[in-house]
């Protein structure tokens, strides 16, 4: 992609998970995280679609390692859908780490999409669940919109962030990942495999300067 992006308004910004969990003093922190903030913002003003995404776990969440006896979080176990890791107890509905970052322009958001509601099943990607058939109605909304290309920035690069791009990318949106609006959490070199999958899919890769 060439410097100085031209935005249209089929094109959407997906923001993801820039929750209070995610940064900083979080239960689940990225490292980095909420430095996603003045960036997202930044961009999100050049765009005329931006949908956010809200991680929103009931506190018996399958994916939190509290709820399996014996469990540290970032140790996995198998589930009928494949291989879970566990996270510490983040995001859970209604508490203050849920909520966006304060400072996220929520203002620019014509629709929140929240993820990960169901006790049994997490909720990586924007648009399925884990199971990869389970919608949450995002592609629908995509689809109806006529939207063509999806931007996608946030929280982590390395989970939601990938796994939405590649959902998008797969149902045969342009998808643009702009890096420098994203941070990883790293797990036994995800941040490597996820920069290969995407190479693979065709999805591409910008940085912040290419829109400012
Ligand atoms: C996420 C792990 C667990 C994310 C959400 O937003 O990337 N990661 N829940
Ligand atoms: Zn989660």
């Amino acid at each position: 992609m060439s410097p100085t992006m031209q935005i249209s308004d089929r094109d959407v910004l997906l923001v993801i998970d820039v929750q209070n969990d995610f940064c900083t003093g979080g239960a689940l922190a990225v490292p980095g995280g909420e430095k996603v903030v003045p960036a997202v913002n930044r961009i999100a003003q050049k765009f005329a679609n931006v949908v956010l995404t809200q991680d929103w776990h009931p506190r018996d969440h399958v994916s939190f390692a509290p709820n399996h006896a014996g469990k540290q979080p970032f140790e996995t176990i198998d589930l009928d859908c494949g291989t879970q890791v566990l996270w510490p107890a983040h995001c859970v509905q209604g508490s203050s780490g849920a909520e966006f970052h304060r400072d996220l322009d929520v203002v620019r958001a014509n629709l929140v999409v929240r993820k990960g509601f169901r006790r049994g099943i997490d909720s990586y990607s924007a648009l399925f669940e884990n199971d990869k058939r389970t919608p949450t109605g995002l592609l629908g909304y995509l689809r109806e919109r006529e939207l063509k290309t999806v931007f996608v920035a946030g929280l982590a690069l390395d989970f939601c962030v990938r796994f939405s791009a590649e959902d998008a990318r797969k149902a045969g949106f342009e998808v643009v990942v702009i890096e420098d609006a994203c941070r990883g959490i790293d797990l036994d070199g995800s941040v490597a495999t996820t920069h290969r999958s995407f190479r693979d899919l065709g999805i591409s890769i910008v940085s912040l300067e290419a829109f400012l």
